[in-house]
């Protein structure tokens, strides 16, 4: 797994600087992923800004992550991370619905951020090995994804830990990086994988 991570990214991602966020409330599975992806150390660094990050650097790729939800004072502070970001991953529980409201209230938060709003989505509707998960439609509608305009969105249904899902996530964020940075972003497409 580690190894076809690392031959995507080499393949697509590594010509260029590129910053993704990774972020989704606690116990989402984003340092479960980070892990999973054997692409380099993870730092984990706790700032005097309020919240913990963590950040992997595989090549010119630099993926910072860090939990949101419950402190909109800290929102503002975000913007420190999401200057020239080129790719959101959100990351969903699936199992968790009494906070898919939650989960949503701060991804549109995020999305509607002025330093966001290029930036292409992939959510990962995660633990989807767990009985009772919502599926990826119904954390599509969940989240609020149909609604978005102008936006290039991707979800996928994923299992952190066994790392299934992951892999045609990232591939379809690098894919499409590829095609758009060269062209601007004017295109407004939304895509599942149900
Ligand atoms: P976070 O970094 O978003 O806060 P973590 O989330 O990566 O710490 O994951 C929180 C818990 O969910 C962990 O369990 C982790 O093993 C589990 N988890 C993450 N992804 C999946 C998944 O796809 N399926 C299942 N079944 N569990 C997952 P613990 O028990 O260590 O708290
Ligand atoms: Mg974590």
């Amino acid at each position: 797994m580690g190894q076809a991570f690392r031959k995507l990214f080499d393949a697509f991602f590594g010509l260029k600087e590129m910053r993704v966020v990774m972020l989704g409330l606690d116990a989402a599975g984003k340092t479960t992923i980070l892990y999973k992806l054997h692409i380099g150390e993870v730092l984990s660094t706790v700032p005097t800004i309020g919240f913990n990050v963590e950040k992997v650097q595989y090549k010119n790729v630099m993926f910072t992550v860090w939990d949101v939800g419950g402190q909109e004072k800290l929102r503002p502070l975000w913007r420190h991370y999401f200057n020239n970001t080129d790719g959101l991953i959100y990351v969903v529980d699936s199992l968790d619905r009494e906070r898919i409201g939650m989960a949503k209230q701060e991804f549109q938060a995020i999305i509607t951020d002025p330093f966001m709003l290029d930036s292409v989505i992939l959510v990962f509707a995660n633990k989807q090995d767990l009985r009772g998960a919502m599926t990826p439609m119904e954390v599509c509608e969940g989240l609020g994804l149909y609604d978005l305009r102008n936006r290039i969105w991707h979800i996928q249904g994923t299992c952190a830990i066994s790392g299934e899902g992951l892999y045609e996530g990232l591939d379809w964020l690098a894919t499409t990086l590829k095609e758009l940075k060269p062209f601007g972003r004017s295109v407004s497409v939304g895509s599942s994988s149900f």
